[in-house]
């Protein structure tokens, strides 16, 4: 630690060395002044598409504030009239990263709208080789039902996901935003997935494909996520819809420039992403002292997207086995850093350990991070191994999509609880394996706080004109369930209002509930949904959105 230290010193006590590492400078600003008394809405946001708009509805702790809104346009002219050259605009930090020469930080510090200036930092990366893998899978008996995940079955199993994917969760409706060195997008493991879309911030084009060694690492990440090649690979969330995003410059050793990160995260929030897989490595900047989740940029920036309604899933770095040796955004609160363990759930030595320098436990959770089975870019139809807590932290975010497709209105904070308070070693936390491996399965049947879980198989046509409809519900509420607000709520076409049924509780059996849609004559359309309240008086649908969303049946 001490040559950072000592690094560290030299760029507080000599301003012309500010510009050491990136040469780039934050320049952060004190307000917005041109929204002071103004409203703020997000239909006035140019920032957001709609598909951001609706997740921000549903999953965020602040629908919309200031650092949703650009940033005072007369204080960025200033910035350049003082000499500096801007490279990233960020709302969410309310600054700009520049490069500042000596003579322009003199006039930018005397300007009385800055609030601080600091070094853009880099983050860098040991390599993690990729060891080719081709000798055939063997599929065994018991993969010849439901999906074959070939050699991914032992990272999968670990998590318990297999049982998830068998319950029809698998991502769909999400969209995971991966922050990596480049892609191979013609992978076969790749084929028919939705690239919502695609950017590249360190060469700035809109290609994120580079060639195979830089596409390496982002190749395997990815397939870590949400590959899917029957027979070989599968992602967690294998359905989920991807944002891609190189933000690592591997042409000398891998690095990342936090404006380009940041840049990336507000970027992905704008069209909608709803969970981040990112790997980030350690910076010289930081030092242990700092990693209390309000120092380092990334790790600001990482707290925010999650108030904004967005997982964000980190890998805990590979500087361990020391204690405190976390990499950030891996610091930030509320988000989920993840550490790397073997086929036999050890430990990996190069694994960062917790805690954070203000104490909290880290890293949350653990997945396969050693000898992990993913995508390589030396072929589209090529795969291998590697190392590292960047591998383990992507099959961990594609269990986030995995849990949010089956609870689409569970906040970050609820996510993070479901997946913390089920996991392998929840009772007794610890710094190395943070609460301990994902169990994916128990997870999806958590009731976290606040929360109000409807299960229901939606009815499909039918061609009975004298039976009523039969529909049974398991519901439950984290505070008690309030039996009288417990609703199928149901019309025919062209009605214009829903009728409500009382939902009963089923005689012995614990949580199921029932209540009959009356019978129908040939050629109706039913639309219905579920709606249940709990003891504090919130309210719970199924679907999530209803009724702007609604499920429906025919009577033929
Ligand atoms: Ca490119």
């Amino acid at each position: 630690m001490k040559p950072r230290f000592l690094f560290l010193v030299l760029i507080l006590c000599c301003a012309s060395f500010l510009t050491a590492g990136t040469g780039r400078v934050w320049i952060l600003f004190k307000d917005r002044p041109a929204l002071m008394g103004k409203t703020l809405a997000p239909s006035r946001v140019q920032s957001l598409t709609p598909t951001a708009v609706a997740r921000r509805l549903v999953r965020a702790d602040v629908v919309w504030d200031e650092s949703d809104e650009p940033l005072d346009a007369s204080y960025v002219r200033q910035i350049r009239a003082a000499g500096a050259r801007v490279f990233v605009e960020s709302r969410w930090l309310n600054g700009v990263s520049a490069a500042c020469g000596p003579r322009c930080l003199e006039r930018v510090r005397k300007s009385s709208f800055v609030s601080e200036i600091r070094p853009v930092a880099v983050y860098r990366r040991a390599k993690e080789p990729i060891i080719e893998d081709t000798s055939k899978s063997l599929l065994s008996a018991e993969q010849s039902t439901g999906l074959k995940y070939g050699k991914s079955k032992d990272q999968l199993e670990q998590l318990n996901v297999p049982q998830v994917h068998k319950k029809g969760f698998a991502g769909q409706g999400e969209i995971v935003a991966i922050f990596d060195s480049g892609f191979r997008k013609d992978h076969i493991a790749f084929r028919g997935h939705t690239i919502v879309a695609e950017h590249d911030f360190v060469f700035q084009d809109d290609n994120v494909s580079n060639g195979s060694g830089f596409d390496s690492h982002g190749t395997g990440t990815w397939s870590c996520v949400n590959g899917e090649e029957p027979g070989t690979l599968f992602g967690p969330g294998f359905k989920a819809s991807v944002i891609l995003a190189v933000t690592e410059d591997i042409r000398s050793e891998t690095i990342v420039e936090e404006d380009n990160w940041v840049a990336a995260l507000e970027w992905a929030d704008g069209l909608g992403a709803t969970v981040v897989s990112s790997s980030l490595g350690y910076s010289d900047l930081y030092n242990p002292s700092d990693l209390n989740g309000t120092t380092a940029i990334t790790s600001r920036a990482a707290s925010k997207a999650f108030r904004k309604g967005i997982v964000v899933v980190t890998s805990a770095g590979n500087e361990g086995p020391g204690v405190s040796t976390l990499g950030p955004p891996a610091d930030a609160k509320k988000i989920l850093a993840v550490g790397a363990i073997d086929l036999r759930g050890q430990i990996a030595r190069f694994s960062s350990r917790g805690p954070t320098a203000d104490g909290r436990l880290k890293p949350e959770v653990v997945a396969r991070g050693v000898s992990t089975f993913i995508a390589s870019a030396r072929s589209s139809t090529a795969y291998g191994r590697s190392n590292g807590t960047s591998f383990s932290c992507p099959l961990v975010a594609g269990c986030v999509a995995a849990l949010l497709s089956a609870h689409p209105e569970w906040k970050p904070v609820q996510v993070r609880e479901a997946l913390i308070k089920t996991a392998s070693q929840s009772a007794q936390p610890d710094n190395t394996f943070g609460y301990g491996i994902v169990d994916l399965a128990t997870a999806l049947d958590f009731l976290p706080k606040r929360s109000i879980v409807i299960e229901h198989k939606p009815l499909g046509d039918s061609s009975s004109t004298t039976k009523p409809f039969q529909i049974t519900a398991r519901i439950r509420a984290q505070r008690g369930l309030k039996a009288d607000q417990l609703f199928i709520l149901w019309k025919k076409n062209g009605d214009s209002g829903f009728q409500k049924i009382l939902l009963t509780a089923v005689p012995s059996e614990p949580d199921q509930f029932e209540g009959q849609i009356p019978a129908q004559s040939k050629g109706t359309t039913i639309s219905y949904y579920l709606s249940a309240k709990d003891s504090k008086g919130r309210t719970g649908k199924l679907p999530f959105n209803a009724p702007s969303e609604v499920f429906s049946f025919q009577i033929k």
